[in-house]
């Protein structure tokens, strides 16, 4: 993906108009990521419209059989994403059928090996390294790591190499974008703080100010 001000907004918890209204306003943003919450209550067809003004992520968090990744995944890129989010856990092959659908459409994928919540110690963080390592070797574009764990950042950082990295739980989840742009984060993920905002736009810019600090 190209980084710009290194501003991800996840469109969580709003309307079809209020997201209408954010893919308007919210230009500096390096792309939009949308997810269940959004497509369950929309409908791709929004995904398109979104697509036609704005980069978008799809966080599908694609884990399942190969078979079932490829027809997932191409649907997200037909309907315009540039990057589509996975689950590396379900393993290699999973991982390679993703990559190789996202290569014949010329799009991204990006790997979950950590993540933001608590829970994730009880299984996730367990293998982060093995998934790290194989996310690498498969030829993934980047990885997704938790933005409120500055170390944990560092140490997948040091893991991926030159992968770009976006890192979630920033703001509402506790976690800083200067401090997860610092540890190595290429792009950090915000969206309540956003979203929800009174003024989204000023809340944005202020994000994008500290990343740039
Ligand atoms: O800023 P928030 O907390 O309102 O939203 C964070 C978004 O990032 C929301 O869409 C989550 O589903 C997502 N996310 C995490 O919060 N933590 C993770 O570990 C991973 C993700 C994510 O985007 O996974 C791809």
């Amino acid at each position: 993906m190209k980084r710009g001000t290194g501003l991800i907004v996840a469109l969580d918890e709003i309307n079809v108009h209020q997201a209408i209204e954010l893919s308007r306003t919210l230009k500096m943003a390096d792309a939009l990521k949308v997810g269940y919450p959004f497509v369950l209550r929309n409908d791709m067809g929004m995904v398109r419209d979104l697509a036609s003004r704005n980069k978008v992520v799809c966080d599908f968090k694609v884990a399942d059989i190969p078979n079932t990744n490829r027809q997932i995944v191409e649907e997200a890129f037909k309907s315009g994403a540039s990057a589509v989010i996975v689950h590396a856990f379900t393993g290699r092959d999973s991982l390679k059928q993703c990559i190789k659908t996202a290569n014949d459409f010329g799009g991204e994928i990006f790997c979950i090996v950590e993540m933001s919540h608590p829970g994730s110690k009880q299984f996730m963080d367990k293998s982060t390294d093995e998934m790290a390592k194989m996310v690498v070797e498969e030829g993934a574009h980047g990885v997704i790591a938790p933005g409120n764990k500055p170390n944990r950042i560092r140490h997948i950082r040091s893991m991926v190499g030159d992968l770009q990295i976006m890192a979630p739980g920033i703001g509402k989840q506790g976690g800083n974008a200067r401090e997860a742009i610092d540890a190595g984060a290429d792009f950090v993920i915000v969206g309540r703080s956003i979203c929800q905002a009174l003024k989204p736009l000023d809340v944005a810019r202020k994000i994008v100010a500290e990343i740039g600090k």
